[in-house]
């Protein structure tokens, strides 16, 4: 089967033929697309055709080149966590949005919620790190997973909560760090059996440095991932499309695999600040 059979509209584990999708990464393109609206337009006329190509939309992102002028009015950091800024709606298709990444700030591991997800780099630089689902994944989640070296064996049922964030690190994944370079503890003070930590359960299988106006793809076919911005001086701005939209996904414990159910939030839409997320998320505006 080929690549262009790749259909993105459908939902991840509905793609019949996503077992063969296989994409240069990141992608580079040598055709231009003269401005940010622009970009947005042409998503659009490629959403409304039946058939949407995967290759097609990372090629067209590729094609835009970053222009700050065009995006400032949308990137919104805060001095704690990275923020969601709802740039389009896609007529319901897809979301287009602007994440701002302050120095240091990282995603906790998580999922795309069955969705496809391209993402661009506008400025700075961002680290992505890509994981194998655990061994212990919720039975409902290891249905949807399509590809055989992503379907693992199930150990047990775990509770699953509900929170409302952005998909911001947490403290287990400090604890991450700290074991990421062997099995030599927990720099934070807990023993192994503390932790929990299972050098097994979060597997790291790929690691990729994304600089301005690359272009990347994942789907939950192909893993998981955290991003991270590893400059301590500099933010970094990255442009998001997810299709179908959502606004619930799953984000993992690294010392354990236990995932959690959480919504994500925008803390701007349409360049307007979101007051619910204002109010709940103290922030050092840059407006
Ligand atoms: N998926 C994360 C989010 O929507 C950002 S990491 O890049 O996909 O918050
Ligand atoms: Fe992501």
């Amino acid at each position: 089967m080929e690549i262009e059979s790749a259909n993105c509209k459908f939902r991840v584990s509905e793609c019949e033929d996503i077992e063969q999708l296989s994409v240069d990464y990141p992608v580079k393109c040598e055709r231009k697309i003269d401005g940010l609206e622009t970009l947005v337009q042409e998503l659009h006329r490629v959403f409304s055709k039946s058939h949407v190509n995967i290759q097609e939309v990372q090629s067209l992102m590729s094609a835009y080149k970053s222009d700050p002028k065009q995006w400032r009015k949308f990137a919104k950091f805060d001095r704690f966590r990275y923020t969601r800024n709802l740039v389009d709606a896609g007529n319901g298709l897809f979301n287009i949005m602007i994440l701002c990444w302050g120095p240091g700030h990282a995603s906790a591991i998580h999922d795309h919620a069955d969705s496809h997800c391209f993402m661009k780099l506008l400025s700075g630089s961002l680290d992505e790190v890509r994981y194998e689902w655990p061994n212990n994944v919720e039975p409902e989640i290891a249905k949807k997973l399509k590809t055989k070296s992503n379907r693992r064996t199930l150990s047990e049922n775990e509770q699953i909560t509900e929170n409302s964030t952005n998909l911001d690190v947490n403290e287990n994944d400090r604890c991450q760090k700290s074991y990421q370079n062997g099995r030599d503890g927990c720099q934070n003070g807990h023993n192994e059996e503390d932790c929990g930590y299972d050098a097994q359960s979060m597997k790291e299988i790929g690691r990729t440095r994304l600089e301005v106006d690359d272009v990347c793809y994942i789907n939950d076919a192909q893993g998981l991932h955290r991003m991270e911005n590893p400059s301590h001086v500099d933010g970094a701005v990255s442009l998001h499309l997810y299709c179908p939209p959502f606004d619930s996904c799953r984000v993992f414990d690294s010392r354990t695999g236990k995932s959690t159910e959480v919504k994500v939030t925008f803390w701007s839409m349409y360049g307007k600040k979101n007051k619910m997320v204002i109010e709940t998320n103290p922030s050092d505006d840059q407006d």
